[in-house]
């Protein structure tokens, strides 16, 4: 079953968002479960999920033999949504962390409560599993700010803006992380709609060179008082600045980040 959603979602990729909260069972100690098993308990629970494989769709359980629960996702394809979710901000690589602005744009009748929930996601993993399934596509690794989500009560024709803080803990590869976000109705489940972003995309273009901490585009001597105070706190670094200061990219600003500054601007 796992191989062949894994088969369904290849084939989709660009038109079905998946996310794989990891249970306790078959196996207790599956390592993805472990991570987060509050929230994937909370998920579970959410779906009223007491075995695996479970595959739900629009808040609803999708029975029966593989192909028919792959038809049945490759059939909602293209349904209609009077709601788009588009979401815009930063992620800063050096601290793991980030904000977006969520935007519901309801340009249909949608009116009422709903729940925007928001998942951390990892692709790519490798465990071999019980199950003798060993690689891992779109797990859930957090819930943004937890699994409850976030409330909206949505008014036809009109806008909905959530703001969401986010972090990437350091036992995620950032770039293999992705944001879910996914609008649900608290009490039948069913999905409105559902975009994802990736958290490289959401990293800035920065124009500045390295060692350019002032972001002047010119590498000199004062880049050198501007990290010194970065270094002692004097400054509160910011993107462009983390990433310019950072020179040895090990993901702290101190004093071999400066000595490398100093060779740069003596051209060393
Ligand atoms: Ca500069
Ligand atoms: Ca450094």
């Amino acid at each position: 079953m796992d191989d062949y959603l894994d088969g369904v979602r290849a084939a989709h990729s660009s038109d079905l968002i998946f996310i794989s909260y990891h249970v306790n069972w078959p196996q207790a100690n599956d390592p993805y479960y472990l991570y987060n098993s509050a929230e994937s308990n909370a998920r579970r629970t959410f779906y009223g999920v007491s075995a695996v494989p479970f595959v739900a769709m629009n808040g609803a359980e999708v029975s029966g033999s593989q192909t028919t629960i792959g038809n049945a996702l490759i059939n909602a394809i293209g349904g209609f949504s009077a709601l788009e979710i588009s979401a815009t901000g930063e992620y800063i690589e050096w601290n793991r962390a980030g904000n977006v602005t969520v935007t519901l744009d309801n340009t249909g009748t949608l009116s009422g409560s709903y729940v925007l929930r928001t998942a951390l996601i990892e692709e790519n993993l490798y465990y071999m599993g019980t199950n003798g399934h060993p690689n891992h596509y779109a797990t859930m690794r957090d819930m943004i700010p937890t699994a409850n989500g976030v409330n909206v009560t949505l008014t036809p024709n009109t806008p909905t803006y959530v703001d969401l803080d986010f972090a990437v803990p350091e036992a995620i590869v950032q770039e293999n992380a992705l944001l879910v976000f996914f609008l649900q109705h608290p009490t039948n489940k069913s999905v409105v709609n559902a975009m994802q972003i990736a958290i490289p995309s959401l990293m800035p273009d920065c124009p500045n060179p390295p060692g350019d901490v002032g972001g002047d585009m010119v590498v000199n001597v004062q880049d050198i008082v501007q990290i010194v105070s970065v270094i002692i706190g004097t400054t509160s670094p910011e993107g462009c600045m983390i990433q310019a200061a950072d020179l040895n990219d090990d993901e702290t600003i101190n004093v071999q980040d400066v000595v490398m500054l100093v060779s740069m601007i003596l051209g060393n």
